[in-house]
């Protein structure tokens, strides 16, 4: 655990070499990968967490939108990742919750689908992005979340998975949003819980890993996007858990820090978080535990819980 929390903030304090500069585009979610899982790993201030909150707050846009990193365009996804940030530093009060539940609900179309932003991509993503960014702020009210929850059951195909858009092939990627957007909606009855979860376990290769669809190559990452849909879904049981355990631990970096896609390949702070957050939805010993919905430590949700009025 030491030796991830060192790679994380050397990652954090790094910006003199070539990936500071080739990642700049999506550095919020970056910062919110890195932050989330340091807080799993109990050491949520190795980070300047003030000089964290003032640089996202530079990130904002004038509609309420945020950029992945200053002078970048206001978009769903780095929205999320500022307003997912503001929340584990408990500062949700700095931000005009009524302005980014405006620019959110402008990107919702008449089929309730979502667009990342104002040049209208429409993805499944997008609609997890929309009514968790909205559900973290209490502005659900904002949007249609029934036409949301129709679009998402739309994008649902013979094997239960979910794709990008209708008719795309299932994805574990886009099965995570569609299963959170549906979960945040209150509407998991649009989900065939027996067929997806079969199709969820069946991604479990010989390897212990998970792959995201069917004939790919496993990778960490997909511990978090199947398992948080097992997670919310009541299945967790149906995968060999110690086997994926194995898998991730195995992928780590023992002597620098970090965890890779899979063995012998280079950590990177994507997969580290997605890695911890797999082994902290199987209750690995020493971790936070994390939310599968709301993709935060567990903790937090309860405080916004709390902060929204909502039993916890
Ligand atoms: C708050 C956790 C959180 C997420 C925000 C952006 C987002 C919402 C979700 C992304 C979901 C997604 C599409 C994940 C998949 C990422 C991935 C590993 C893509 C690789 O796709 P391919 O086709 O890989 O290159 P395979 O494994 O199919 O070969
Ligand atoms: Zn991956």
């Amino acid at each position: 655990m030491d030796k991830h929390a060192a790679y994380i903030r050397g990652f954090a304090e790094r910006t003199d070499n070539f990936e500071y500069y080739a990642t700049e585009h999506f550095r919020m979610s970056g910062v919110y990968w890195g932050l989330t899982a340091l807080c799993l790993l109990h050491r949520r201030d190795d980070l300047d967490g003030p000089a964290i909150i003032k640089w996202v707050l530079e990130c904002q846009h004038e509609d309420g939108g945020f950029g992945g990193s200053e002078r970048h365009d206001a978009h769903l996804l780095y929205t999320l990742s500022a307003v997912q940030i503001l929340a584990i530093y408990n500062e949700l009060d700095l931000v005009d919750a009524d302005k980014i539940a405006k620019f959110v609900a402008g990107l919702q179309q008449p089929d309730g689908s979502f667009a990342g932003d104002q040049w209208g991509e429409i993805d499944t993503r997008f609609s997890y992005c929309a009514l968790l960014c909205l559900s973290i702020l209490g502005k659900l009210d904002a949007i249609d979340v029934p036409k949301a929850a129709e679009y998402v059951a739309s994008c649902r195909n013979f094997d239960g998975g979910f794709g990008c858009t209708p008719g795309c092939e299932s994805h574990a990627g886009q099965v995570f949003c569609c299963v959170g957007a549906l979960a945040l909606a209150d509407s998991l009855h649009l989900v065939d819980r027996d067929l997806l979860c079969w199709w969820l376990c069946e991604r479990q290769t010989p390897s212990g890993g998970l792959n995201g669809r069917p004939e790919k190559q496993e990778d960490v990452c997909y511990s978090w996007w199947c398992l948080s849909c097992l997670s919310i879904l009541e299945r967790l049981h149906w995968i060999d858990q110690a086997a994926l355990s194995k898998f991730i631990l195995f992928c780590q970096d023992e002597e620098d820090g970090g965890i890779s896609d899979r063995p012998e390949d280079m950590a990177d702070v994507f997969h580290t978080f997605f890695g911890i957050a797999g082994l902290s939805l199987m209750g690995y010993e020493g971790l936070e535990p994390i939310d599968p919905t709301y993709a935060l430590p567990s903790a937090v949700v309860d405080r916004i819980r709390q902060r929204n009025g909502a039993p916890s």
